[in-house]
């Protein structure tokens, strides 16, 4: 079974010195510069082409889509009632949140996470069942490729440097995290509160800046269908400033994924 702390993948150094050290922005091949960027091709992002959709029980909005790389805004993707719920059933089991090690394939507490969260099963309750729906529904990902979803709590101070969320195969430690379900595809951050100061989710290559709002959420895909990937979704959570954050983290796999803990 694949550990299910494994967070975010996160370089320990800033996101200007991490862009290379992770993925070479290009290599050299029979003299010429090639971009990796270049070679991966996003397909149209998997959300419906409309602004308004019924994604299993309940209508949520698309509010921009950006193309290649491909990004979007929904809202309504979960209640207000459902957002102080989950968040109820959250905090009685937060941790201290960790990245993966990326020579090691572990796991460990590191200064450029400093959130704390916990996981809930595949369906553990009619919440989160209804939400990974809901994301099933909009996305076409099946539910099966969804990892477990993730809460994080982010006090003042709190963030979450810049890193990507797929597993970059010229790492070692990533192989144990692809052994199931494959890549990571794509990421939906789903805001479960407002957020009085700071907090944002920036994408700093692109200039993009979501501020957290209840109910909305941004998603965001990385992975062609030749497991190429794409390093402009680089993203970071910025420091809250005043007010407290939460978030819930659904990541979503090229084929099935499990990882029950029971
Ligand atoms: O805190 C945020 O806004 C972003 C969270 C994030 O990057 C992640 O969970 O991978």
């Amino acid at each position: 079974m694949l550990s299910r702390a494994g967070g975010g993948y996160t370089w320990r150094m800033n996101h200007a010195l991490s862009v290379p050290a992770a993925l070479p922005s290009s290599v050299e091949r029979q003299g010429r510069r090639v971009d990796r960027i270049a070679r991966y091709r996003a397909a149209p992002i998997r959300l419906p082409d409309i602004a308004r959709v019924r994604a299993h029980d309940r209508e949520v909005s698309i509010g921009f889509v950006l193309a290649d790389p491909n990004i979007a805004l929904l809202d309504g993707l979960i209640s207000a009632d459902e957002s102080a719920r989950l968040i109820r059933l959250a905090a009685g089991k937060l941790k201290r949140s960790e990245v993966v090690d990326r020579a090691g394939g572990g796991t460990w507490v590191s200064s450029v996470r400093t959130s704390e969260g916990t996981w809930f099963d595949i369906a553990e309750n009619e919440i989160v069942d209804c939400l990974e729906r809901r994301i099933a529904a909009l996305t076409g990902v099946p539910l099966d490729n969804g990892e477990p979803l993730q809460v994080l709590h982010y006090l003042p101070g709190g963030e979450y440097q810049a890193h990507h969320d797929y597993f970059d195969p010229a790492d070692a430690g990533s192989a144990s995290y692809l052994q199931i379900g494959g890549q990571r595809v794509a990421t939906l951050v789903v805001y479960l509160a407002d957020v009085e100061a700071g907090g944002e989710t920036v994408f700093p290559t692109l200039g993009l800046s979501i501020r957290p709002r209840l109910g909305a959420a941004v998603y965001f895909e990385y992975c062609d269908r030749h497991s190429r990937l794409d390093a402009r979704c680089l993203h970071a959570g910025t420091p809250v400033i005043r007010g407290e954050k939460w978030i819930a983290t659904k990541w979503l796999r090229e084929s099935a994924y499990r990882a029950r803990a029971r």
